[in-house]
């Protein structure tokens, strides 16, 4: 999140059921990130680039968002 922008733009990022997951998130304003559905919350911010990891245990598609600004940040599916 740079500017109040999601960099790159939201898309759908697609993993297989049980797959190892990491996303990175980068911000220059303090806020909370939330993936919906597995409940995984940290906050992100300027002083580190925030990292989730998890594993894919659930299938569906589930938002990744920020809660602050209430950007999509990016879409998980798992299948
Ligand atoms: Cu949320």
């Amino acid at each position: 999140v740079l500017d109040g922008q999601v960099q790159p733009p939201p898309d759908r990022v697609n993993v297989d059921l049980g797959d190892r997951v990491r996303i990175v998130i980068v911000s220059d304003e303090n806020d909370e990130a939330h993936l919906h559905g597995y409940d995984l919350s940290t906050d992100i911010g300027p002083a580190q680039d925030e990292v989730l990891q998890f594993t894919a245990d659930q299938p569906g598609l589930f938002e990744l968002e920020t809660h602050d600004s209430g950007l999509l940040l990016t879409q998980l599916v798992v299948e």
